[in-house]
């Protein structure tokens, strides 16, 4: 059976989901989870819903589901974006899902339900939403987990308000089916059309702070200074030197985010907070590079004279995908576009990462142009869309027949 899927109505969907939180140039977006923004679209995502047929429910994270009566087929992602975000990371798996569920519905099933994570970019934790719904984080800790500007998660699900509801029970989802955009440059250089991951890599993410000495930058001898930029440069050579031993051509590493205190061109910095995340598909060699960034830290301060303190760390191993769905997913790429697919890890984390310790779940990539993410310039050809919403299609009714 071919789901009566509606290319024009999902594009129109895609393009109305990327004017909440319109940003920078092209198509960019900026939607924080739970910003008026992210809010916003989550009731426009509801309201879509319900008027597929779906039974809403916003979970007390705001993780919000379109349920299809009975035992269904979960297809969807995200759609909170990074600071600086891209308008399909995430939102195109929720819209493929939403065309999905409403073309299965007007053909007389199968029964497709839909979900949108909250804070799959991380404002607080690593794909926070799914992964207080999967068990891999407790509600509990989640809430005082904090974003950049102290902010916890407890203050601010709050403004889900009266929206929120109870968890939805993942038994009554036969399996989930995730697509993606790729976010690096793998189909966009070899030509392929279609991706289907075989595994997504692991993550840690530690927050870790240097505490010097704030003081005069013209009066204080450079003998005499304990100052935490220059225990941050020390630290940043020190991993780079050290990892040159553990890692592979595929481990990525990242001090994505620097605050410097008080940040001023005449001050001594006397704090610097900084985020340090590293990727792998090996657990143990996450494990070690663990360790080294914390010796790494401990060593640099040392030298310097300065303090570290560690903050929270946060982690998720590497996943296999199912192989049936993955299965159905490789069929459907070859019934559309023959010859141009490929099977391929997953370099980004996802959802699905998550939802796989309560189901089976595989995922399909479309190319990104140029490989760029989490950047506002972030896009995807459209032709490439409607490939990945078709053979997503296809794939979701094989799948729902078993
Ligand atoms: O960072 C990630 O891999 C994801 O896009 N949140
Ligand atoms: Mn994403
Ligand atoms: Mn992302």
């Amino acid at each position: 059976m071919t789901l009566p899927i509606q290319p024009d109505r999902f594009l129109s969907d895609l393009h109305t989901l990327r004017g909440f939180g319109a940003a920078g140039v092209g198509k960019g977006v900026s939607r924080r989870a739970y910003s008026a923004d992210d809010l916003a679209a989550r009731d426009w995502l509801a309201a879509q819903m319900a008027d597929a047929g779906l039974a809403v429910q916003f979970d007390p994270v705001g993780n919000l589901f379109g349920l299809a009566d009975g035992p269904s087929l979960l297809i969807g992602s995200h759609s909170d974006s990074q600071p600086e975000g891209g308008w399909l990371d995430g939102a195109l798996g929720v819209v493929a899902g939403l065309e999905i569920a409403r073309a299965a519905r007007a053909a007389g099933g199968p029964a497709i339900s839909v979900v949108s994570f909250q804070d799959e970019e991380g404002r607080f934790g690593v794909t926070t939403g799914s992964a207080i719904w999967g068990g891999a984080l407790t509600l509990g800790d989640a809430d005082r987990l904090t974003d950049y500007d102290g902010h916890s998660l407890g203050q601010a699900r709050m403004a889900l308000g009266d929206r929120a509801g109870g968890f939805v029970d993942p038994a009554r989802f036969t399996g989930c089916l995730e697509m993606h955009i790729e976010q690096g440059p793998v189909l966009d250089r070899s030509g392929d059309r279609l991706g289907v991951v075989g595994d997504i890599v692991g993550i840690r993410d530690l927050r870790l702070s240097f505490h010097g000495e704030q003081n005069h930058a013209g009066t204080t001898p450079m003998a005499l200074r304990k100052d935490a930029f220059q225990t941050l440069s020390r630290f940043n050579t020190l991993l780079n030197e050290r990892f040159r031993n553990v890692v592979t051509p595929q481990t990525v590493w990242t001090i994505g985010h620097v605050d410097l205190h008080p940040n001023a061109s005449s001050i001594v910095p006397g704090r610097a907070s900084l985020s340090v995340q590293w990727r792998d598909g090996d657990r143990d060699r996450l494990d070690r590079m663990e360790q080294i960034v914390r010796d790494s830290a401990a060593d640099a301060a040392a030298e310097t004279g300065v303090e570290v303190r560690f903050g929270s760390r946060l982690g998720l191993d590497p996943v296999a995908m199912d192989a049936r769905l993955a299965g159905h997913l490789a069929d459907a790429a070859e019934a559309e576009a023959p010859g141009a697919w490929r099977r391929m890890p997953s370099g980004a984390l996802h959802d699905a990462t998550n939802v796989s310790r309560l189901m089976p779940v595989a995922m399909l990539f479309v190319p990104s142009i140029g490989g760029i993410s989490h950047d506002f310039a972030e896009d995807t050809d459209e032709a490439d869309l409607l490939t990945g919403l078709r053979a997503l299609a296809r794939a979701a009714v094989a799948a729902a027949e078993r």
